[in-house]
């Protein structure tokens, strides 16, 4: 595999041959990632990459687009179906250009938007004072409570009253639990706010019928197509029909240049993927292993925060074990076990150290790992948790790792 970059730059073939090893080495618990089919990588690895085709099917500013026009057809069609929504636009670059649309086309610069704080499970594009949303809106937040860690409504419909926010973004990279889209829409209209959701993490879950849907609730939907979604990197926005010249046109040209055709023709793929059957049965299996993991990790004695899942991810409380995030974060890395360290709730540690670790099943599940294995795996972090300072063991600790994940190879030939 990779012949070409082998043999004309050897210097790259070793970044893309190492991350195939490290790849299929190592366990993959990063809640946002996942591995890709053959067939997407096909196509984004395909000649569509050459071609320019500013404007949307059928409106072009560039000749030749018969056949990307066909690509993105496919693509739209199969993201509404998947999602039942109005409309669909597959070109944002990203989740986070995804976001950017989203609020210019319905609210201005300077207009106030109520966001999930960050150090409670929000994302960036939702508020950051550095990220263009805090930049251009002011941000107010919405939290969650102190005892439950469940989103405090309450508080939210609070704030809403109080700072009239033109638009709520509701959302996470790391809240496990459910949603009440039905709710936030109810305390949307109340003001008069537009609700947006951002299902990055859950879009996967949503498109099998194993999570809630907002699709009939929000406005606007915005989503990556690489997380439990299984598709290539990217974004896509999902729309009521009123909405949907709005979006367009503050997709392109308002906010991209020229749309990735080659990522577009990935997401077709991803999309019909997840029409199928099977999916649903990889999404079940997701959330068995992820309310697994959480309980394999609650009988070592590990908090998680909110008291488990409802999923793909969880955030684990560190504190018991006198360990903090980064620690954590460097011991499993050290042992083969990829995780992100996370502030968890009202965390005393700053962003850069956390309390907490996040932890995903999205892409262990896409490798064929079952609850047993969710059981090996909480032992070989706790293992590796426990003697951090010990490079000597958390070497042998990776050579499990490393024989764990030899019996679930995830592309096979690729190592050659
Ligand atoms: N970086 C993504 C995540 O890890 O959740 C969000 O953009």
């Amino acid at each position: 595999m990779y012949e070409e970059i082998k043999k004309s730059d050897p210097q790259l073939y070793k970044a893309v041959k190492g991350e195939v090893l490290r790849q299929q080495n190592n366990l993959e618990l990063i809640a946002s990632e996942n591995y890709a089919s053959r067939a997407v990588l096909e196509a984004l690895g395909s000649v569509l990459t050459n071609k320019y085709a500013e404007g949307y099917p059928g409106k072009r500013y560039y000749g030749g687009c018969e056949y990307v026009d066909l690509a993105e057809k496919l693509a739209i069609d199969r993201a509404k179906k998947l999602f039942g929504a109005e409309h669909a636009n597959v070109q944002p670059h990203s989740g986070t250009q995804a976001n950017i649309t989203a609020y210019l086309s319905l609210i201005n610069p300077g207009d106030t938007v109520l966001g999930l704080n960050l150090s409670h499970g929000g994302h960036l594009s939702h508020g950051h004072p550095l990220n263009f949303s805090g930049r251009y809106f002011k941000i107010v937040t919405m939290n969650v409570h102190k005892d439950t860690e469940l989103l405090d409504y309450d508080e939210a419909a609070k704030v809403i009253e109080k700072e009239r926010p033109k638009l709520i973004m509701a959302g996470a990279s790391n809240y496990s639990r459910i949603w009440d889209w039905k709710r936030l829409k109810k305390m949307a209209d109340d003001w008069k706010a537009f609700l947006v959701t951002d299902i990055a993490h859950y879009a996967g879950l949503i498109a099998a019928g194993v999570y809630p849907s907002p699709v009939e609730y929000a406005d606007v939907v915005t989503t990556t197509t690489h997380k439990t979604l299984r598709g290539p990197r990217g974004g896509l926005i999902l729309s009521r029909a009123p909405y949907a010249r709005a979006i367009d046109r503050t997709n392109f040209p308002g906010n991209q240049g020229g749309p990735l055709m080659h990522a577009i023709a990935g997401k077709a793929v991803c999309f019909r993927e997840a029409l199928a059957p099977s999916f649903r049965d990889y999404q079940k299996q997701v959330i068995k292993n992820a309310r697994k993991l959480a309980r394999e990790l609650q009988a070592r004695g590990y908090r998680i925060v909110a008291g488990g899942t409802d999923c793909h991810l969880m955030s684990v409380d560190l504190r018991a074990k006198n360990v903090t995030g980064k620690e954590a974060e460097i011991a499993l890395d050290k042992a083969g076990i990829t995780v992100n360290k996370n502030t968890i709730p009202y965390d005393p540690q700053p962003p850069m150290v956390t309390s907490g670790i996040r932890v995903g099943t999205p892409a262990v599940t896409t490798r064929g790992m079952k609850e047993r294995e969710m059981t090996l795996i909480a032992g070989l972090m706790d293992e590796a948790i426990k003697h951090k300072g010990d490079d000597k063991i958390l070497k042998s600790i990776a050579e499990k790792v490393r024989g764990l994940c030899s019996g679930f190879p995830i592309y096979p030939g690729f190592e050659k």
